[in-house]
């Protein structure tokens, strides 16, 4: 079926990470994320994709452009970020009048799911939630969805919209929709109208995870690390560990006496060691480094950033080209044991997670002998002077 993908947006809540780069291109076990919405649907039955892009455009357009797909795959560009349905509506030249599907090009999805989804005529993909007040929340009366209700505080169900949908050809018409409350253009506004003219199933998904807060990026990052198989390139020392599921791309090289405990990923350029302890669900992206006496624990550290000597870095999202300097320790855990706090477009939103450490921007700089408290974000280019205790965000 054909398929639009939703990469234009700008990415706000991620900030700083989205500062300079589109949410879409972040990594996720080595793969940029909208790369895997675009493999998950081709594999799940899409024969034919469009992605919308918008917001750092070019750098979406490359990574599509410079793989190989099974299927015809085109981008279109929106020129504003105006919503969903002006996303959708900026693909509406290249579709044929047919059904389609849109999928949020942020989001991960289980591929047995989608493919149910594919195999619908009018549906939305469900995912059950403990507490579904902060979504978008569909009424659904024997698997029939009649209509969705935004963040309700008596919500009618606890099936929340995953942002997939099968779409009849007749909704391509329905695109033009007002501004809704927030002064967006709506895809649920669409999805409603949907529901009032013909039968949309609610096909509900075992897994799926919406990547909008810098958190998601790590809890994606282990969904994604977990189903790698165990592949050992690089130049590996014989005096190295490296146990369970570890990915170590060519062009990697990982030093004497390093411990690696999978599930990790170690790309291309990257130097680990000598004596590094990395564990637990970690990503080095492309030309990192990660140096004598550093722990890196359950972190995302992307391209060219560093942590040459003696840190310890848990549960942290690092951008590129960061360095931390020798001894900066970030705590990843509050004493009164409750989750870790962060702040998402100037509120502090809890991550709920026990362990949640720092966000750094691109380019962030520390001194040497820094401490670094829990749910701390510094903003690309931020510098911390050595022997400093950093107890809020900069
Ligand atoms: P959102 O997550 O609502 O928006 P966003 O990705 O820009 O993030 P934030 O709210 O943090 O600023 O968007 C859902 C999906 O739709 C996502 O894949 C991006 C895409 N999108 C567009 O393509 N165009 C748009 O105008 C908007 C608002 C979103």
């Amino acid at each position: 079926m054909q398929t639009v993908v939703l990469a234009a947006g700008e990415g706000t809540r991620m900030r700083p990470l989205t500062a300079d780069t589109p949410k879409p291109m972040l990594p996720v076990a080595g793969t940029p994320l909208v790369v895997r919405c675009l493999e998950d649907a081709i594999e799940s039955g899409a024969s034919r994709v469009v992605v919308v892009v918008g917001y750092e455009a070019e750098a979406v357009r490359t990574a599509i452009a410079e793989r190989d797909w099974p299927v015809p795959v085109e981008t279109v560009t929106q020129a504003e970020q105006r919503g969903t349905a002006d996303a959708v509506r900026a693909a509406r030249s290249e579709l044929e009048e047919a059904p389609f599907v849109v999928l949020n090009g942020d989001a991960l999805y289980d591929r047995e799911s989608l493919a149910e989804l594919y195999d619908a005529n009018a549906a939305v993909g469900s995912y059950r939630v403990e507490n579904p007040s902060s979504y978008g929340v569909l009424r659904v009366a024997d698997g029939r969805v009649e209509g969705v209700v935004e963040k309700p505080a008596d919500p009618p169900s606890n099936l929340v919209n995953t942002g997939a949908y099968v779409f009849p050809a007749a909704a391509l018409a329905w695109l033009d929709v007002d501004e809704s409350e927030r002064g967006e253009l709506e895809l649920t506004d669409v999805l409603q109208r949907a529901c009032e003219t013909t039968e949309v199933r609610s096909v509900p998904f075992d897994r799926w995870l919406d990547v909008g807060r810098p958190w998601e990026l790590l809890a994606a990052n282990e969904w994604a690390l977990a189903d790698l198989d165990r592949e050992v390139g690089g130049d590996v020392s014989d005096d190295a560990e490296l146990r369970g599921t570890v990915v170590v791309e060519n062009g990697a090289t990982i030093e004497p006496g390093v411990v690696i405990e999978g599930p990790a990923y170690v790309a291309a350029g990257s130097h680990v060691g000598p004596n590094a302890y990395v564990r637990g669900a970690t990503y080095l992206g492309p030309d990192t480094r990660v140096g004598h006496g550093v722990e890196v624990k359950n972190s995302v550290v992307m391209a060219d950033s560093a942590v040459p000597h003696l840190t310890y870095l848990g549960d942290s999202v690092l951008g590129e080209d960061v360095n931390l300097g020798a001894g900066t320790t970030v705590a990843n855990l509050r004493h009164d044991g409750e989750p870790v706090e962060l702040t998402v477009k100037g509120d502090r939103v809890s991550t709920g997670r026990r362990k949640f450490g720092i966000v750094c921007g691109d380019g962030v700089r520390t001194g040497i002998n820094c401490t670094i408290n829990v749910g701390i974000v510094l903003d690309a280019g931020a510098t911390v002077a050595p022997g400093e205790t950093v107890l809020r965000d900069r």
